[in-house]
């Protein structure tokens, strides 16, 4: 095999070390063309459970661009035979005949040399601009020394940072400083040592040096202890912090107050860098923070991305206990941290703004992307039982879906059980690296809850469907449903079990009111007067009958979302408007909208030529109607309801999308809803302009929501006088949100009328805005993601750009990643002009970062959902990167598992 490094990891092989480090000495001597790296590591023979004791070989991670300088044991220098050195790990194979003594404690001492200002992969130790930084998960230590670099290894690092003064004022790593000095042989350099006293994996280290100035504030936990609040910025970004400090602030609290959980050390620290692979990372104590999800304010930033910050800030604090307090065995219980911390931080946003509002966003978000991923051909279960490279599995399933297991425990729990039940996760589980299984165990210890068939969700792949039939029965009185579940095969895994969905519903009569539910067979004390049941569907298939129903309900069904499953049940579209209307929960409400609005798209998208439903207009109208007497903390939920579902959704919905006529129909029915509604889309312009202060409230953000949305209608009717109020918008602004709605909306107009003003309105947008990076980023993905003709000529160009660095993921995300991923109508052209631009641009991304380039092949991996003719397309740029000589283990993965 050509790309022989690709080696699959299972679950089933996992083994607890046979060696642990209680302490970690780290010494960091930073310079301009290298860093030396020292490790004192107090080693001893495990004792634990599955541990050979009398291993005497020891191997330690290491990464190729590791220098070996020297190597003690016990304080004595290792000779070149004494141990062996590979791609990815040294041995030194006789270890007892090195020690003395009892020979179960030693110390190992190894001297590297790294070179940071070279390191493009940016895991590690890496240069961002002028700052040293680090990304060690999941396999990042490995890259700055030698170590036991796997979770179930936990020690107490002292770490020691030294560089030049005048460049490097700030050093930071985790925990608390406990001395400084100036260094002794070179007085213009210095150093601080910090020492962190909690047990951590190699994973959570992180170390940051640069030119850094702070926004400083304190937060006094319930029992009363002051912790300091640093975030460090470039000193021009300071007007761009007190959001996120405000964020984090709000977080501690609520996981206080809502968890138990308080904050552990006497500082928090933040730090924000420009070339990040991800969102940010939760580092003890020491967060370290992509630009993009920290930095905020009015003028360069959108409502979209402040409320993007908060969710980011609140996520890495609350991973302090979900994830470093209580950490992860080995790396397949990857959704123990990341689920649970997802569920956290959304039930977070939720009580921060509107829970419903954020449900819907969620869900549409899992419905797009991560039944995606379940349909293709790296489909994996939220606790996967193998992998080749780690990397790839930092995913939508691990993520949303594994928030969404936790989310249906909760349910099943009840709001006090699942109190208690964490409550004693994260006493019984403290300073340990455990499982998914220990986790639903507590969970049932805790709550007396059977979780045993559901504890499937964390091992079978794929999305559940469920199909509902509802009958009534006069004479009897009762209403049935009919519920069977099934679940599609993914790889390596041809049948699939039965699933425990909890599925919440309710009933409504003709008049819109909620009705009583009796389940038949169970004593109706027990549910006496609720309209709203969360039923336990267990098997493939399951009736569930309804007592005393006196006349033909119109059923609410998966209120919530309480599962994550694909329902079918055959809605008339008269049944979906009056669901929109009068259902109870919020949720439902919008997704009556949305089924509303697919059946009628997929009527268009069979037949052009016909007139949309009149009902649809009615529907638009009535939530119009309702908008305008309604507060501002509704408009929100009034831009779920006016949105139609996303091209993306739609695709995934498909059995074989036909992207063209996907998009077709779209942009159809939303220049049908403009014509048609234009005088009621000018009242709700009208009445959702900004009254006083800008404010980045949930309500003020609502009405922005609407008010662009309106205009975005306004602007399709084709009226010139509206094209105008556009580009007045654009440009008179005091906002990003307002000005990008605006640039969007003229870039893709499209007419003769509107290309001037686009033209004009990108060149003077960037002339504003070229110093400030992130809004830079905003300026590419509005080109990229431009729906019409010529764009992928446009995007090529911009690689040339100034602003456009391949080294930089935020502008590579930007520009080829929103191509790519949300272009559907351009990327997916009919020549494969698409697939052979992001196959081009992931190879060359493959020698300088591969994490991303694994990343940016997602689109490609999705070739299963199209025509035949893409099929192929796809297939056959999926085929040209796998030919290609040296892939680093994620683009190989990738490929091997998408291609035929
Ligand atoms: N735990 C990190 C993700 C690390 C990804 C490494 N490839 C961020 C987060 O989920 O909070
Ligand atoms: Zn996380």
């Amino acid at each position: 095999m050509k790309n022989a490094q690709a080696r699959t990891t299972y679950l089933k092989d996992y083994r607890p070390p046979d060696f642990l480090i209680e302490t970690t000495e780290l010494f960091f001597d930073l310079f301009e063309d290298h860093a030396l790296v020292i490790a004192k590591l107090a080693m001893r023979r495990s004792t634990k459970e599955g541990a050979d004791v009398n291993a005497d070989s020891l191997t330690l991670n290491g990464g190729q661009a590791l220098q070996l300088k020297k190597l003690l044991l016990n304080g004595k220098l290792l000779g070149a035979t004494d141990y062996l050195i590979d791609e990815e790990s040294l041995t030194i194979p006789d270890l007892s005949s090195h020690l003395g003594g009892d020979g179960d404690s030693f110390q190992l001492e190894c001297h590297t040399r790294i070179e940071p200002q070279n390191n493009t992969t940016l895991e590690g130790l890496y240069k961002s601009k002028r700052m040293f930084c680090t990304q060690c998960e999941a396999e990042g230590f490995r890259h700055i020394t030698y170590y036991l670099d796997r979770p179930d290894v936990m020690s107490r690092f002292v770490t020691t940072v030294c560089a030049e003064k005048a460049r490097y004022p700030i050093l930071l790593s985790n925990g608390n400083s406990i001395a400084s000095g100036v260094s002794e042989d070179d007085p213009s350099r210095h150093w601080v040592t910090w020492e962190d006293p909690f047990l951590k994996p190699s994973y959570l280290f992180a170390l940051v040096a640069g030119d850094l100035v702070s926004l400083d504030d304190t937060f006094t936990t319930s029992s009363g202890r002051e912790i300091a609040l640093r975030l460090f910025v470039e000193e021009k970004d300071l007007d761009k912090t007190a959001h996120a400090m405000d964020s984090l602030k709000r977080s501690m609290r609520w996981d206080e107050e809502t968890y138990g959980r308080e904050y552990d050390l006497d500082i928090f620290m933040i730090v924000a860098v420009d070339d990040f692979n991800m969102g940010a990372m939760e580092n003890k104590g020491l967060n370290i923070f992509n630009t993009s999800c920290v930095l905020a304010n009015p003028s360069t930033t959108t409502d979209l991305a402040f409320q993007r910050v908060e969710a980011v800030v609140a996520h890495e604090y609350f991973h302090n206990w979900s994830g470093n307090r209580v950490t992860c065995r080995d790396w397949f219980q990857l959704s123990l941290k990341e689920g649970f911390t997802v569920f956290r931080d959304s039930e977070f946003s939720a009580d921060m703004g509107s829970r419903a509002v954020k449900r819907i966003e969620d869900v549409s978000f899992l419905r797009t992307v991560q039944f995606a991923e379940d349909a293709g051909p790296m489909a994996h279960s939220v606790r996967p039982d193998s992998y080749m490279e780690i990397a790839n599995f930092y995913t939508v399933t691990i993520y949303e879906k594994g928030a969404e297991v936790v989310r249906m425990i909760s349910l099943l729990l009840g709001p006090e059980k699942f109190r208690e039940a964490t409550d004693l996760y994260f006493e019984r589980f403290d300073g340990q690296a455990v499982t998914t299984e220990d986790f639903v165990r507590t969970m049932e210890d805790a709550s007396g809850v059977d979780l045993g068939q559901f504890r499937r969700w964390y091992s079978q792949a794929g999305t559940p469907r469920l199909e509902i039939k509802g009958d009534y029965n006069a004479e009897q009185q009762q209403y049935t449903l009919t519920v069977q579940q099934s679940c599609p095969a993914t790889p390596g895994q041809p049948d699939k079990e039965p699933l425990h969905i909890p599925l919440r519903v309710g009933l409504l009569n003709t008049e819109g009111e909620e009705l009583p539910l009796h389940l038949h067979g169970v004593d109706h004390n027990e549910t006496a007067g609720q309209s709203d049941l969360v039923l336990n569907v267990t098997q493939r298939s399951q009736q569930f009958i309804f007592d005393d129903i006196a006349s033909p309900p119109i059923p609410s069904l998966l209120r919530g979302f309480s599962a994550p499953v694909k329902m079918h049940f055959d809605f008339s579209l008269e049944d979906l408007f009056f669901l929109m209307v009068h259902d109870t929960d919020g949720f439902n409400r919008w997704d009556a909208a949305q089924q509303m609005a697919i059946q009628v798209l997929t009527g268009l998208e069979k037949n052009p030529a016909s007139e949309p439903p009149q009902l649809i207009l009615e529907a638009f109208r009535g939530v119009i109607k309702k908008s305008l007497v309604a507060d501002d903390i509704e408009q929100a939920m009034t831009a779920q309801l006016l949105m139609l579902p996303a091209t993306g959704t739609l695709i995934e919905r498909a059995d074989v999308a036909v992207v063209e006529r996907i998009h077709g129909a779209r942009e159809q029915l939303l220049n049908y809803l403009a014509e048609h509604l234009q005088g009621d889309f000018e009242r709700l312009y009208e009445a959702n302009q900004p009254s006083g202060e800008f404010e980045v409230t949930a309500a003020a953000m609502g009405v922005r929501a609407v008010k662009n949305l309106a205009l975005g209608f306004l602007v399709r009717s084709g009226d010139a006088t509206w094209l105008e109020a556009c580009h007045k918008q654009f440009q008179t602004a005091d906002n990003m949100t307002d000005q990008l709605a605006a640039l969007r909306l003229l870039v893709n107009a499209g007419s003769a009328a509107a290309q001037p003003l686009a033209t004009e309105a990108l060149e003077s947008f960037y002339k504003q805005w070229q110093h400030e990076p992130l809004v830079v980023d905003q300026w590419f993905i509005t080109q990229a993601c431009c729906a019409l003709p010529g764009t992928l000529e446009r995007v090529r160009a911009l690689l040339e750009h100034e602003a456009f660095d391949i080294k930089n993921p935020n502008k590579v995300r930007s520009l080829i990643g929103a191509f790519c991923g949300q272009n559907h109508v351009n990327f997916h052209a009919a020549d494969g002009g698409g697939y052979e631009f992001l196959a081009d641009q992931a190879l060359v991304l493959d020698k300088l970062n591969p994490q991303i380039a694994a990343r940016l092949l997602t689109p490609l991996t999705r070739w299963r959902k199209f025509e035949p003719g893409n099929q192929a397309l796809m297939q056959a740029q999926l085929q040209r990167i796998k030919a290609s000589d040296k892939l680093s283990k994620d683009v190989f993965e990738v490929v091997e598992k998408s291609t035929l």
